[in-house]
């Protein structure tokens, strides 16, 4: 039998694999898997490697899934298991109650970028379309949204304008605020055996902490948390006054450098240093590497976007290639990394409180027609106002104002800011409908409706990586128990509500098929894109419309060089085609550090897990790479506080506390400590990080602070 060609439904990096019948051999567990997966070496993306978790993804596939819808009247009783019958009536009748008592705006769905296109698609249809509000947001919220906004504001446009090809050209790749090394590892394979063989190449990293990538870097600048904005306007200060800026460029192609030019005026290489906590050598040596190199890519991650002025420093990195022409072409660019798998997918579709599908917004009235139009829906039904964000949707359920929040396919219990207060306002929620492939999950525990979803494997559609390959991941197994797609719940609920014609789809085909018509002359133009297709040919690059020649190699595989990086011609969305410059000074953290919370607490990931361990933490490999939560402190700051290596603190914040290991090291700079975000109370007791993070948002995406707050350390 051939190998099914799929996707990896972990990372946003999108590695191509594929999955063959085992041939009866035992697993590590002793179980027998029916199948095994290997990376895809045709996939452009991955040429053939995975790391730890794509390569053990069959293993939890099948541990501890819901397999029957289960509902409760009240959060104290236990569940029951009833028909999908019983639970679509129930929440058609809720939608039917909120809309009559409390209007469209009562009802609120919080997705995720786990979806595949189509089940996002289908949501957004039924949510601003058919019910005429716009309250879908997803966990993109807590992750993309600030690398959206930049991208909008700077060049007129959603959409990452490099590919991974750059990754293997750049005499100078820039990382700030990833550990791509865990977090996105075949990229960074990829950028690190580039590097090994052209010895002049530079790899630039900076974050606080000294991760596995920091680690190989040339030059690692181990900035204080929420100083990224004083470095980025340091290195351009110096870039202007050395000269390294491209005036050919800035003139034909940008505008608003005056603005900018007056903003970075102040941030002279010893302001700078000093407020970074960095040598001003070091400061010197960055802006040379950027200077003198002729493509440099920017990489960044959560330690850019998850701030309260994150879109700010998204256009920091930007002004940085703008001014010195390090934009469309090989080897160069602003590439911000996509988190979750079909993130990407989420934005083509629409999938977010302010976005429509096809890169368009619910504010402009042009884009809110083209779409009731082609919807089949009366105009003015699609709301001119931006939805409720996910943080909004929780101070919703406070106020009494939300009377269906609907959640799928994320685990907010363990991933949302704040959490207390998270779980106070989920208490009072009248009727939380909860969607997810596992059981229990930390939220099953806040639901009244739980919905068994199919997963990877067993679910039909589609998922866009980082450099806008759409890869088909095709169902191989049968449904777990009574389990649907989340495409086919949101669309049955329409047809429940009366919306016949418009859910009338057969397969999740039919509605990719649809979908990409409103792709049609957008940015993000995919009309030449369907599941036949990329069953026949593998992955594809948007934009593909369908008017473009077909070019192959003599392989067979596709070649469009125009889709590999976009603004190739210096031309940008933007109504006069240039792109904008924005110069911010730099704010700072949310939350500083004070005499009462003295030190900075940040968050990340860890190489085996992923995010809230629903699958990972069913992993045996995967649980015995790393056992348990712990936290980083300097031996500097363990010394004064008479911490010792494996000790349990207390990490005591304004908003909660919780109980961790102590991992006394060098890799964090003093001031500053790290916890792995993975622990739920599933996992371990007393761990929640989350429990201690504060959901201050920035202003132009609304995207929290999930990078830094202020704690006080204590051991117990
Ligand atoms: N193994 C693994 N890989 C994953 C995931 C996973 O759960 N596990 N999740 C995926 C998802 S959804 C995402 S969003 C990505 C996230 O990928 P990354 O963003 O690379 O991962 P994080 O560990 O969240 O954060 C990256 C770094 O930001 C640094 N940082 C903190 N504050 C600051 C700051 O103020 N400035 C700078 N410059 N850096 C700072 C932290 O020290 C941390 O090392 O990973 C994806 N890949
Ligand atoms: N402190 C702190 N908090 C953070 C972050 C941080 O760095 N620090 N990072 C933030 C970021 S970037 C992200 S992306 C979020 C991630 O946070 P979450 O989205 O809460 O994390 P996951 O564990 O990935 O949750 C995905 C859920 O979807 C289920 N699932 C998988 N496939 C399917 C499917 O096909 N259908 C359905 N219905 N369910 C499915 C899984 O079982 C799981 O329960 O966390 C955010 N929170
Ligand atoms: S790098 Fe990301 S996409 Fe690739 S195998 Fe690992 S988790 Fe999956
Ligand atoms: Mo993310």
């Amino acid at each position: 039998m051939n190998a099914i060609k799929t996707v990896c439904p972990y990372c946003g990096v999108g590695c191509g694999l594929e999955v063959i019948k085992n041939e009866g051999k035992s697993t590590a567990n002793g179980t027998t898997s029916k199948w095994k997966v290997r990376g895809d070496r045709s996939h452009p993306s991955s040429q053939g490697m995975v790391c730890v978790k794509g390569a053990t993804i069959l293993e939890s596939i099948d541990k501890d899934r819901l397999l029957h819808p289960m509902m409760r009247d009240t959060l104290d009783e236990p569940f029951r298991q009833v028909s999908w019958d019983e639970a679509i009536d129930r929440i058609v009748n809720q939608i039917r109650h909120v809309r009559d008592t409390q209007g469209a705006d009562g009802i609120c769905i919080y997705g995720s970028g786990q979806f595949q296109t189509e089940d996002y698609y289908t949501a957004q249809k039924l949510l601003k379309g058919c019910l005429g509000t716009n309250n879908f947001d997803a966990n993109s919220r807590l992750c993309m949204s600030s690398a959206v906004s930049g991208y909008v504001q700077s060049f007129g446009s959603d959409g990452p304008p490099c590919c991974y090809d750059d990754l293997e050209t750049t005499d100078c790749a820039f990382l700030i605020g990833t550990n791509t090394a865990e977090c996105h590892p075949i990229i960074f394979n990829r950028l690190r055996k580039h590097l090994k063989t052209t010895p002049w190449a530079k790899l630039i990293v900076v974050d606080p902490r000294r991760t596995q990538t920091a680690e190989v870097a040339d030059l690692h600048l181990a900035i204080r948390p929420g100083t990224d904005i004083d470095l980025l306007n340091g290195i351009a200060h110096l870039l202007v006054r050395w000269e390294y800026f491209n005036p050919d460029y800035i003139e034909e192609c940008t505008a608003n450098f005056a603005q900018f030019a007056e903003v970075i005026r102040d941030y002279t290489p010893d302001t700078v240093a000093q407020r970074c906590g960095i040598d001003v050598t070091d400061l010197e040596l960055a802006a040379q590497y950027w200077g003198e190199s002729h493509n440099v890519l920017s990489l960044w991650s959560m330690g850019v976007n998850q701030s309260s002025e994150g879109t700010a420093k998204v256009r920091s990195i930007i002004n940085l290639h703008l001014m010195t022409g390090q934009i469309g072409k090989p080897g160069a660019g602003p590439f911000s990394l996509t988190g979750q798998p079909n993130a990407m997918g989420g934005r083509e579709a629409g999938g977010l409180a302010h976005l429509l599908p096809g890169y368009r917004s619910v504010k402009d009235p042009q884009h809110r027609a083209q779409v009731e139009q082609f919807w089949g829906l009366p105009a003015g039904q699609i709301s001119p106002y931006p939805g409720r964000t996910v943080w909004e949707m929780i101070l919703g359920l406070e106020r009494g104002e939300v009377g269906l929040f609907w959640v799928a396919a994320t685990n907010p219990i363990v991933s949302m800011p704040d959490l207390e207060r998270t779980k106070a306002a989920m208490r009072k929620s009248p009727l939380t409908v909860y969607q997810d492939a596992y059981y229990p999950t930390e939220t099953s525990q806040y639901a009244h409706i739980l919905l068994p979803a199919t997963q990877w494997s067993e679910k039909s559609g589609t998922m866009t990586n980082s450099e806008r390959y759409v890869t088909l991941s095709p169902a191989f197994q049968k449904h777990a128990g009574e389990a649907w797609d989340d495409w086919e719940i949101f669309a049955e609920v329409g047809r429940r509500l009366g919306f016949t014609e418009q859910f009338a789809f057969a397969n999740s085909a039919e509605v990719h098929a649809e979908f990409v018509q409103l792709t049609r002359g957008r940015p993000c133009d995919m009309t030449g894109i369907s599941h036949g297709r990329l069953l026949a040919e593998g992955s594809l690059q948007w934009p593909l419309p369908d008017t473009e020649t077909n070019n192959t190699n003599n392989k067979g595989q596709r070649t469009n060089d125009n889709a590999k990086r976009l603004y190739t011609d210096g031309r940008f969305h933007t109504p006069d085609g240039k792109a904008r410059f924005a110069g911010y000074h730099s704010r700072g953290l949310a939350e500083p550090p004070d005499p009462d919370y003295p030190f900075v607490l940040t968050t990340g990931r860890l190489y085996g897990h992923w995010h809230t361990q629903t699958r990972t933490g069913r992993t045996e490999k995967i649980r015995q790479m790393h056992p348990n939560p712990f936290i980083e402190i300097h031996p500097r700051d363990a010394e004064k506080l008479g911490i010792g290596d494996g000790d349990t603190v207390e990490v005591r914040s304004r908003r909660g506390r919780s109980q961790f290991p102590a991992k006394v090291t060098k890799a964090i700079t003093p001031g500053t400590v790290f916890v792995p975000m993975h622990w739920g109370l599933l996992w371990a007791d007393n761990a929640e990080a989350n429990a201690l993070t504060h959901p201050e948002s920035c202003p132009d995406s609304s995207q929290p602070e999930l990078k830094a707050c202020a704690v006080q350390l204590r051991r117990v």
